[in-house]
């Protein structure tokens, strides 16, 4: 490991995680439990990433905020919420860095007996991490089961914002969406700018690989690219719904916006020995 730019370091008290640190100024943290992207701060030293102070790094329980890893299942379902990539630990596959490279970190985590007993298929899962002047973070999935399987899975990325009336989603005018609020209605959305002034929680089907956030008080451009994830979900709970989440603090809905890549709508399917890669690029532009 280059002493350089990875460091192991601890977060929650005990939870092992990495630091990564890059010469363009830009560094990131993750947890190895859970594979979380925790933190990621650009060469402008401004965090990209929402973390509730709430979070519990307890075993067992998803860490609120950063990029929780979905996997093999998009919320509620015969799995726990999101799956069980997020709530299991991972394992080191390799680290490389240095001499003007990004910094990057693979972690690895393979179907065991925790795993097999909600979900009976045996998998690799590589989650990647390339740190340079942007985070891109890559997830494979391979096939190593007797049968075909299908798995959904996102990156379900908190993104932290001065204040959520002031942020704006570019890029999904024209995209079909359904609206987990309004019992899966579909309709398109027509909106060039999407905001956030009430609980919001849709998928944008087939969404297209670029979208950006923008915030009325930033001088910089959040810019999300995505490939290998089909759809785009965008979710903030608002007040109501923050109060019922007991790891968010009070008025916390105001300081993030979820925006998800992800496999969500149709599954992705994989026979015996099969792969796929989706990858997602978060950057900093200036506006
Ligand atoms: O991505 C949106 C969503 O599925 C919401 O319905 C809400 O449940 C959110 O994820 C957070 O889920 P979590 O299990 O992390 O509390």
């Amino acid at each position: 490991m280059d002493k350089n730019c990875i460091r192991e370091t601890k977060v929650g008290g005990e939870l092992s995680a990495f630091e990564l640190l890059h010469e363009s100024g830009s560094k990131c943290l993750i947890s190895l439990y859970g594979a979380q992207v925790l933190s990621f701060v650009p060469a402008d030293g401004k965090e990209v990433l929402f973390l509730s102070p709430r979070s519990l790094f307890e075993r067992g329980k998803a860490i609120r905020g950063g990029i929780p890893l979905v996997f093999p299942q998009f919320g509620k379902g015969t799995l726990p919420s999101h799956g069980f990539a997020r709530t299991e630990s991972w394992e080191l596959e390799s680290s490389s860095g240095g001499g003007g490279a990004p910094t990057a970190i693979t972690l690895r985590l393979s179907s065991n007996a925790s795993t097999l007993s909600l979900w009976p298929y045996t998998f690799e899962c590589y989650f990647s991490l390339s740190l340079s002047d942007v985070l891109t973070t890559s997830m494979k999935v391979v096939n190593t089961h007797s049968s075909p399987f299908i798995f959904q899975s996102a990156v379900h990325s908190y993104y932290k914002v001065p204040h959520i009336k002031d942020v704006k989603i570019n890029g999904l005018y024209g995209v079909s969406l359904i609206d987990f609020l309004d019992n899966r209605s579909t309709s398109t959305e027509s909106r060039s700018h999407v905001t956030v002034d009430s609980p919001v929680d849709r998928v944008y089907r087939n969404s297209p690989d670029s979208v950006q956030l923008i915030s009325e008080s930033e001088e910089r451009i959040i810019s999300i690219e995505k490939s290998g994830y089909n759809d785009t979900v965008v979710w903030n709970p608002w007040e109501e719904g923050n109060r019922s989440i007991s790891d968010l603090a009070e008025g916390d809905f105001m300081r993030f916006v979820c925006i998800e890549s992800g496999n969500v709508v149709d599954p992705i399917q994989l026979t015996p020995g099969e792969a796929h890669v989706s990858v997602q690029t978060i950057s900093v532009l200036p506006r």
